[in-house]
């Protein structure tokens, strides 16, 4: 069996998503997600221009030497770009592997470690009474673990409130929006929040915040002091993360555990954080770091040093990720928790899927292969339209992380 074509799909159902089709000399074809929110047509070049035509001629099992070959190959190593364009060509490839084998792909990654893979639902509101709102709908939707994400008195918008409440999707214009953020205004507000939760839903709801980078280590560290009362399953991206060392100093001061590393595409973001225990989940993705054969490896790091997974998955991350994160997820023996941000029916149509929610799990596509896939010819119907993620000033104007 040999690549015979290589395709790369931009579609736009609602928002825009890269998909790698890889058809062989025998039919069979697998895809994988390329999708990198604001720089898909990054991805697209790269998958196009430097990857597809070495990709013609190769043996499809030959999954690990293909990885190394495009990671080695490229001379400029790691990078979201690349390992998103490595990360898609190993996914088309462990769909490919999987349905020639006639198994869903995660009895090729040691079959089942649980009944189902546990995911995590989003409650936003601006106001806690609406916050409130929000986390009993999910609680009735079967969750059993909520990430809350409030606004800010005093603040026009913050990360993760958003109008349509199934759904996020941050890009919101061709050109990047400017926010405006506040640490003081933040800190003083959020606790009020997980209080009023906890007082409402009880001590053993899962609950997690996504802080969403914004915050320096000793902010970080008396922020998480300050909602150990509440008991949260995790605080996510306190800090922005180059700086793996800073962690030692959050960790010095609170017991609220840490999830890390959706922004991370390889095990070198992360090998300081997972090593000395700093972080609790770590969140890299099949999309992102380098596809199901390198996340396999973090997530194997990971388990020889007591942190588990909790992939992000977050509507920008299309149904081919989720559907071949869940296989993943199933398998290995330190699985945390999964994001599960739903998608548009649109989107739904454009990646037919067999994935399933059922009682807050979700459970993959017992098909072989990852049980996705891609109609071409709807997404035909979607052109690409330029959106990018905001920008984020302090009030004094200075650019601070998103
Ligand atoms: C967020 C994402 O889901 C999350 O945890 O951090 O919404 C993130 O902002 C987007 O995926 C960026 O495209
Ligand atoms: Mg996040």
């Amino acid at each position: 069996m040999k690549i015979a074509d290589v395709r790369v799909v931009v579609t736009c159902p609602g928002r825009n998503f890269v998909t790698l089709k890889i058809v062989t000399d025998e039919g069979v074809h697998g895809v994988g997600d390329a999708t990198l929110n604001g720089r898909e047509l990054a991805v697209a070049a790269y998958l196009r221009d430097h990857v597809a035509p070495a990709l013609i001629g190769r043996d499809p099992s030959r999954i690990e030497d293909t990885w190394q070959y495009l990671y080695k190959g490229a001379y400029w190593r790691r990078g979201p770009v690349t390992m998103t364009a490595i990360a898609a060509v190993d996914t088309a490839l462990w769909d490919i592997l999987g349905k020639v084998a006639g198994l869903p792909v995660y009895k090729l990654l040691g079959g089942r470690s649980r009944e189902g893979v546990t995911v995590y639902g989003h409650a936003n509101a601006d106001t806690t009474d609406q916050v409130l709102a929000e986390v009993a709908r999910y609680v009735e939707l079967g969750y059993r673990a909520v990430r809350v994400q409030t606004g800010v008195p005093g603040l026009a918008s913050t990360y993760g409130v958003s109008g349509d409440k199934m759904f996020y999707e941050p890009a919101d214009a061709a050109l990047p929006t400017e926010n405006v953020w506040s640490t003081a205004k933040y800190l003083a507000h959020v606790p009020t929040v997980f209080a009023r939760v906890r007082d409402e839903f009880g001590p053993t709801l899962r609950l997690l915040h996504d802080v969403h980078h914004r915050l320096t280590p000793i902010e970080a560290a008396r922020l998480g002091k300050s909602l150990e009362p509440y008991a949260l399953t995790w605080i996510e991206d306190p800090v922005p993360a180059e700086l793996q060392e800073g962690f030692r100093l959050i960790r010095q001061h609170t017991t609220t555990p840490i999830a890390v590393g959706e922004v991370f595409n390889t095990v070198w973001d992360c090998e300081t954080l997972i090593r000395e225990q700093l972080i609790d989940y770590i969140r890299t993705t099949v999309v992102h770091a380098g596809g199901i054969t390198h996340l396999r490896r973090i997530f194997d790091l990971a388990a020889l040093h007591h942190v588990r997974s909790g992939s992000h998955g977050a509507t920008d991350l299309s149904p081919v990720c989720m559907a071949a994160a869940l296989h993943l997820d199933l398998a290995i023996p330190n699985f945390g928790l999964q994001e599960y941000m739903r998608h548009t029916p649109e989107t739904d149509a454009v990646f037919p899927h067999g994935y399933h929610y059922d009682g807050g799990y979700l459970h993959p596509a017992e098909t072989p292969g990852l049980g996705v896939d891609i109609d071409e010819d709807l997404a035909a119907r979607y052109p690409y339209r330029p959106a990018q993620l905001p920008v984020n000033r302090l009030e004094d104007g200075t650019v601070h992380s998103w």
